[in-house]
């Protein structure tokens, strides 16, 4: 027993081996805490593990968002690209993985199913899938914001004799490396047009006999610009690390882009378009980030954004049918994450590329050999659903996490998250949500904010254990305060009214509906600089005992 409450097994577990919990798992064992590991997958790497489906990589500049490269963990990296793919950030991750040595303290092939605080004893007891129990003082997830995959529940779907699959669990070989990329002579069907569709339809038409793309809602996507480095860039890049990483850190997103200063309507018709044009030719998320600085508060400024690139989709689909229905219509520019692709708008040029409109003709059933809308039926032998995530705070509802007197997460959120620092939620004291909701990391280059994040919270553990502290939960009204901000912060964008996967949407038992955000939308240095704030007058908003 340590000051009267019982003593864990661990100091800390840390759930999740990507990018964020194998760098928190590191710097907490550096911090000579005694911490375990728990992680689903077979191995290290998340997000990076998990989705290996065709033309997935990363739309952060590599260097960018190589934060243990950045911080000098793997100094000698070498990037190939300057948008890295999945093979290469496995690479990289294994890597980093092998330098931190953190894999001795994980337990992978391995779900946590239920992580319950005990009052009295203020120890967190977490259940594993293979039946054990184990305890610990702090409780950490690093859960990712994107990895509770989702599957539409269609009639039928389970008679489908083809093969069908989400897209971050795409079969893959003994090895681990992904199978079937060769489509030659089938008919496929992807359901899902958000970033992971728009990087796996071109790729996919190269080789099928048709491909059916199943479209919802169509998205406002800009090229990526993807191209080899050669080994001089990539030694002037490494000679420039500390200088990119305070860069990044001095951006809203920690992408390597500052807004431009001008509003949209402060220059002319032609100024505009030649700056959209330099925009749309520049590899990156330039043309989201580094545009007029109210594309986002302003309807009319996005106006003139989506006007531009609504006439570049009209330039490369032939098909001014096929061009329209690839033109949103219900979500300004920018409002929700705007697919990289790669010649995703010309693989509708192709005769074996059919665009479905299924918000006009809805899919009413998956049948054995195909999908049925409302006015036809579409032969397949594989079906892709590259349908989204339950975000943010899905992993999270996934496990069944009681904090004080029992209750429920999931309950405690059901609304949307409350929380102070996006950190932690009152009645669930000592339990830490990296890259969680309503903190800077999820709506942010997630390589770099995530270490920030599990840096900040190696200080506090370290601080308290300092101070002989061991219990730390939110005020009432320092989780009030900052919950109250950040859905107001989100009010004032025009993101509020867009369906992203950064909105949770409720329907309330009388029918009305209930629309909160998951991220902080403030960006990163404000959010650091409140952490800063936080930790200098001693872990202010939290009580500590
Ligand atoms: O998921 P999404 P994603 N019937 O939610 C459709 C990151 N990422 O996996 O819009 C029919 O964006 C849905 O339609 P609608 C990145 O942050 C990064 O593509 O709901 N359709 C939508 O078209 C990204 O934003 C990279 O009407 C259904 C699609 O499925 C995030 O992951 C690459 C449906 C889901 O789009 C998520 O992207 C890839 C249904 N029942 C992803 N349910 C990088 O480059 C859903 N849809 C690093």
């Amino acid at each position: 027993m340590i000051n009267g409450e019982k003593s864990p097994a661990y100091d800390a577990i840390v759930i999740g081996a990507g990018v964020t919990g194998m760098y928190q798992t590191y710097l907490l064992d550096q911090a000579g805490m005694r911490v375990l590991g728990i992680e689903a997958g077979k191995d290290v790497g998340g997000t990076w593990f998990w989705n290996r489906y065709p033309g997935c990589r990363l739309d952060t500049e590599s260097y960018a968002y190589g934060y243990f490269a950045l911080k000098g963990i793997l100094p000698d990296w070498n990037w190939s690209e300057t948008f890295a793919s999945q093979p290469e950030m496995l690479r990289y991750s294994n890597a980093a993985a092998d330098k931190m040595d953190v894999r001795k303290h994980y337990k992978f092939n391995t779900k946590v199913v239920a992580s319950h605080y005990i009052d009295g004893d203020n120890v967190w007891e977490v259940t594993l899938d293979n039946g054990e129990m184990v305890t610990c003082r702090y409780l950490i997830s690093a859960t990712g914001p994107l990895s509770a995959s989702r599957m539409p529940d269609y009639k039928g779907i389970d008679s489908f004799k083809g093969e069908y699959f989400h897209s971050s669990r795409w079969p893959t070989e003994a090895d681990g490396t992904p199978k079937g990329l060769d489509f030659t002579g089938k008919k496929v069907g992807i359901i899902g047009t958000g970033a992971t569709g728009v990087q796996i339809i071109p790729i996919v038409a190269k080789t099928a006999k048709d491909l059916y793309v199943f479209q919802r809602t169509p998205n406002w996507c800009t090229p990526l610009g993807n191209a080899p480095l050669t080994a001089e860039e990539m030694d002037h890049i490494r000679q420039r690390y500390p200088t990119i990483l305070e860069y990044v850190k001095s951006t809203p997103t920690a992408f390597p882009y500052h807004r431009d200063t001008r509003k949209g309507t402060d220059v002319t018709e032609a100024e505009r378009n030649e700056f959209f044009e330099e925009l749309y030719d520049q590899p990156g998320y330039g043309i989201w980030l580094s545009g007029f600085r109210d594309l986002l508060l302003s309807k009319e400024s996005n106006k003139f954004l989506a006007d531009f690139i609504a006439k570049k989709i009209r330039e490369r689909v032939k098909d001014q049918k096929v061009a329209e229905t690839l033109i949103p219509t219900d979500h300004p520019f920018g409002a929700k994450r705007v697919p990289m692709e790669t010649n995703y708008y010309e693989a509708y040029n192709q005769d074996n590329v059919h665009l479905v409109d299924i918000r006009a003709t809805p899919i009413q059933e998956v049948m054995s050999d195909g999908i049925r809308t409302t006015d036809n039926i579409y032969d397949l032998d594989v079906i892709i659903f590259a349908t989204g995530f339950d975000a943010v705070t899905g992993a999270l509802d996934r496990i069944d996490i009681r904090g004080k007197g029992g209750q429920l997460l999931k309950d405690a959120w059901a609304d949307g998250p409350s929380t102070f620092l996006g950190l932690q939620a009152r009645g669930f004291p000592n339990f830490y949500t990296l890259v969680g909701p309503h903190n800077g990391s999820a709506f942010c280059n997630v390589g770099v904010c995530g270490g920030l994040q599990a840096e900040w919270v190696t200080r506090m553990l370290t601080y308290m254990r300092d101070y002989g502290l061991s219990f730390a939960e939110p005020s009432q009204a320092a989780e009030d305060q900052w919950t109250t901000a950040v859905y107001a912060d989100f009010a004032r964008t025009l993101m509020a009214d867009a369906n992203a996967w950064w909105v949770k949407t409720t329907t309330k038992p009388d029918g009305s509906i209930v629309r909160r955000t998951l991220v902080y939308v403030g960006g990163g240095p404000e959010y650091r600089r409140r952490c800063e704030e936080v930790a200098y007058s001693n872990y202010e908003g939290f009580e500590l005992a």
